[in-house]
C-alpha cells in the first residue's frame, strides 16, 4: 500500500505551536497572512525577524506527540511490506523527524533553516536570526532571510508530490484547515486520480465534504487509531 499524507498545524497543536486559524498562540500579535510574505521582509525585517525568532524559540521548547510517533511507526511499517508511506507537510517545525520520521517533504520550508539571499546557501540556524547576522558560507551580511514559503512564493518540492500522489493508492490529509493552495487543491487531484481519500482532523475542514472517509478528535487520538487500523489491515 502506497499512502500520501498532507500534516498541517494540526497535527502539532498537542505540542503546544498553536495553529493559524485557532485563537490563542502568537497569532494574537502577528498575522501570518500579512507577515509571512516577501514584501512584509522587505518592507519591515526586523518585525518579521521577530516573528519568526518567536517561533524558534517555541519550537526549541516543543516535543512530538503520539500523532508525530504513530506516523513514523506507520512508515516503518509500510516499508517493512514493501509499501511507502511519503509524508508531505505544510508545517516549519521539526517534529516529524523528532519522532523519527526518516522523509519528510517540507513543501513550505523549516523554521530551523536559513537562507543567504547574496550566495543561495541554506544553513540549520536554531537561535535568533537578525539583520546583524552574517553568512557563513559567503561572509555578506544582512541577507539572511527564513528558509520558509511565503505567501506568493512557490512551494518545495512540487514536482515530486505530482509523482508520488499519482503513484499512491491513499490520501490522507491530516490536521490541517484545507485553506491555502496549492496544498488545499491535492485532495482534489488524488480524487480525480481515484485515491481514496480520508480527513483526520479535530473538526471538519474547509474541504471536509470531499474526503470518503473522515474520522474527528485530537490528532494524539485519531492518528494513532488510524495506523493501528491501516497496520492491521495491511498484516
Ligand atoms: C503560491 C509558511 C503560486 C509560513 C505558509 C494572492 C497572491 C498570491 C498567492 C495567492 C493569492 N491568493 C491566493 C493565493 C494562493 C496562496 C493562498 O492559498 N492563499 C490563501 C490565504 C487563500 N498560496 C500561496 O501563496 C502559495 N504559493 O500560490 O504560489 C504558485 C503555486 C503553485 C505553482 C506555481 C505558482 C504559498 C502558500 C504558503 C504560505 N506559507 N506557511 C509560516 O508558517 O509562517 S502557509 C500556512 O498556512 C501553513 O503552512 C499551511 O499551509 C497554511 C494553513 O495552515 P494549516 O496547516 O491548515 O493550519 P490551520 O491553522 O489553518 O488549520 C489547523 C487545522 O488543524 C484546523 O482544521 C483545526 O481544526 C485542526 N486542529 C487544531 N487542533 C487540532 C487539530 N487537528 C487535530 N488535532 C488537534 N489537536
Amino acid at each position: 500500500m502506497r499512502i500520501f499524507m498532507l500534516t498541517g498545524a494540526g497535527i502539532s497543536a498537542e505540542s503546544g505551536l498553536g495553529t493559524f486559524r485557532d485563537p490563542g498562540g502568537i497569532w494574537e500579535r502577528f498575522d501570518p497572512m500579512k507577515l509571512a510574505t516577501p514584501e512584509a521582509f522587505a518592507r519591515d525585517p526586523d518585525t518579521v525577524h521577530a516573528f519568526y525568532n518567536a517561533r524558534r524559540a517555541n519550537l526549541r521548547d516543543a516535543a512530538p506527540n503520539a500523532a508525530h510517533a504513530a506516523l513514523a511507526r506507520l512508515e516503518q511499517g509500510l516499508a517493512s511490506m514493501g509499501g511507502e508511506l511519503f509524508l508531505c507537510t505544510q508545517n516549519i517545525d521539526d517534529l516529524h523527524e523528532q519522532a523519527g520520521m526518516r522523509h519528510v517533504l517540507h513543501m513550505h520550508g523549516e523554521l530551523f533553516k536559513v537562507r543567504c539571499t547574496a550566495c543561495g546557501a541554506v544553513h540549520e540556524w536554531r537561535g535568533d536570526l537578525g539583520r546583524q547576522d552574517a553568512c557563513p558560507a559567503c561572509g555578506t551580511t544582512g541577507r539572511l532571510r527564513p528558509h520558509i514559503v511565503w505567501f506568493g512564493e512557490i512551494p518545495f518540492g512540487l514536482d515530486m508530490i505530482g509523482e508520488k500522489l499519482a503513484d499512491a493508492d491513499l490520501f490522507v490529509a491530516v490536521g490541517t484547515s484545507g485553506s491555502v493552495y496549492p496544498a488545499a487543491g491535492f485532495v482534489q487531484e488524488a480524487r480525480a486520480m481515484g485515491l481514496r481519500t480520508c480527513e483526520l482532523n479535530l473538526e471538519p475542514s474547509d474541504n471536509a465534504r470531499v474526503f470518503d472517509e473522515r474520522a474527528y478528535g485530537p490528532a494524539s487520538e485519531v492518528v494513532p487509531d488510524f495506523v493501528e487500523r491501516v497496520l492491521r489491515e495491511i498484516r
